[in-house]
């Protein structure tokens, strides 16, 4: 069994409200169920709990339906937090309630400042290397303003444009960092991997047909991953990594991975 460098001890959820299926989706997969998505984001919070996570549950609001997707509203590392700028305007009520729960845990938190937007699940860290994607949701103003908040806390940042990889929603719709130096990447975003200052040892490459297992999260010494991803989930065990396969279809529908449910800190 593989022990992550930095232990992760906490996490921010927040259980989809009523409104969950009015959220944005291009999926194209039919509305979600409520009742099963709940009971999905459960299991979820049980397997956080697994890996030695203390939860802290926000409210659902449900004029917020993507606020489960907590990941977007914030970046927290181990120097500090900063607040994103949604790039999906319906998406941007969501960031007061997430600084109110951070602001218990990290005594500054900065912002991402308009014009600039940033989605968290455009941001990837490795050992303090941190990859940026520019995407539908994150523009250059907004990668810019978070890369130079990184560089005051000692980061370094790079950007990763990954505007015309059809498909991709976020940058870690299609990449995860899994610890070591070892990456689970699609195909598409390897070379741009390869060419980044990120410390790549290991490139697992994710087929076309299992692109959504691509969302990963290492916690401690378990993955999280997608359930229902074969080749995935062996590629992880044949390397040692311990897998936890979490059921994601309601998720999935709203466009939703692994890593977005939760703020791991
Ligand atoms: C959205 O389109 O914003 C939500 N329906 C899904 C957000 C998923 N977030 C993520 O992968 N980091």
């Amino acid at each position: 069994m593989k022990s992550a460098a930095s232990r992760f001890t906490r996490a921010i959820v927040r259980r989809p409200g009523s409104t969950f299926a009015s959220g944005l989706s291009a999926a194209n997969e039919g509305p979600p169920d409520l009742a099963e998505a709940l009971e999905q984001h459960e299991r979820y919070c049980d397997a956080l709990i697994r890996c030695g996570l203390r939860l802290t549950y926000l409210e659902p609001d449900e004029a917020f339906p993507d606020g489960t997707f907590v990941e977007d509203t914030a970046l927290v590392t181990g120097r500090g937090a900063i607040l994103t700028r949604p790039g999906a305007p319906t998406r941007s009520g969501e960031v007061d309630s997430v600084a109110a729960a951070l602001r218990m845990f990290y005594g500054h938190v900065q912002p991402i400042a308009g014009p600039g937007t940033v989605d968290g699940g455009d941001v990837c860290e490795a050992e303090g290397h941190f990859l940026i994607g520019i995407s539908a949701r994150t523009n250059e103003a907004g990668a810019s303003q978070l890369a130079e908040h990184l560089r005051h806390m000692h980061y370094t940042a790079g950007i990763v444009d990954i505007r015309s990889l059809e498909g991709l929603l976020h940058l870690k719709s299609g990449l995860a960092y899994l610890g070591e130096g070892v990456w689970l990447a699609d195909a598409a975003l390897q070379n741009a991997l390869r060419s980044s200052a990120a410390p790549v040892r290991e490139l697992i490459e994710v087929s076309a047909g299992e692109r959504y297992a691509a969302n990963c999260v290492r916690l401690n010494d378990a993955v999280l991953v997608a359930a229902g991803y074969p080749r995935v989930g062996g590629a992880l065990r044949d390397k040692g990594f311990t897998p936890i396969p979490l059921e994601m279809s309601e998720f999935r529908k709203m466009d939703g991975g692994l890593s977005c449910l939760s703020l791991r800190f």
